[in-house]
């Protein structure tokens, strides 16, 4: 690529929120729950089973590369109003995608009372009737979502990433062996952060279920070539 192009494609990569393909974070298949024994290693299948960009697109992930260096944000979990996001970039993303609120969660077992108990409860599978959007300000930490045929696939998050889970994945979180994550967390609207957990809930029949599994479960979402039609 030319330079000035180059220079161009930058200048936009940093005032708009144009998506591209670089940058996500790596992901793979887990193995089976059961197998589990430590939540908070990588556990990976063996051989490892990665998975690319365009199937976590096909689960409807969303990503954007942020620049977390550069701007700074509040430490603790109180109210932060996007409109003051100093990180043209965040602006951008803000007004394409109506988020009016944030607040700024450090998950850390000397910063965050009961640590052990938000670390189980975020583990629980659950899914919500909106996007989750996590921006990554420190740290890193695993987002695991179910993929169609109900296969975890384990998203290793870091500082600079900026993804969102669409409405209705089933989905969950957890720190890595480091213990530390430092996550703005970004809403349209009223925030509400109860989750609706899975076997506990009939989520099955969760209008926002629904919608996921016919926008990204059906025969064209699985992308396997059984059908044309899309609800
Ligand atoms: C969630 O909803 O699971 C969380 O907010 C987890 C921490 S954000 C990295
Ligand atoms: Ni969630």
């Amino acid at each position: 690529m030319a330079l000035s192009n180059l220079k161009k494609e930058m200048q936009l990569m940093e005032t708009s929120c144009q998506v591209v393909d670089e940058g996500w974070p790596e992901a793979w298949y887990m193995v089976p729950d059961a197998e589990v024994a430590n939540q908070k290693c990588e556990n990976r299948l063996s051989p490892n089973k990665p998975v690319d960009v365009a199937a976590m697109r096909a689960l409807g992930l969303c990503y954007w590369k942020m620049d977390a260096d550069t701007y700074s944000y509040p430490v603790k979990s109180i109210p932060w109003d996007p409109s003051e996001a100093a990180d043209p970039r965040l602006a951008a993303l803000r007004d394409d995608r109506g988020y009016s609120y944030a607040d700024v969660l450090t998950i850390h077992p000397d910063f965050l009372p009961n640590f052990d108990t938000h670390v189980k409860n975020f583990f629980t599978e659950h899914i919500h009737d909106g996007e989750e959007i996590r921006y990554i300000l420190g740290g890193s930490g695993f987002f695991d979502v179910r993929d169609p045929h109900d296969n975890w696939v384990r998203v290793h998050v870091k500082k600079g990433d900026l993804m969102t889970l669409p409405e209705g994945i089933y989905h969950r979180f957890t720190c890595d062996e480091t213990d530390s994550i430092h996550a703005m967390r970004l809403f349209i609207g009223t925030p509400c952060w109860t989750p609706i957990n899975r076997f506990t809930t009939d989520t099955e029949n969760h209008p926002s279920r629904k919608q996921y599994v016919c926008l990204y479960c059906t025969p064209q979402g699985l992308n396997d070539d059984q059908g044309e039609t899309k609800c």
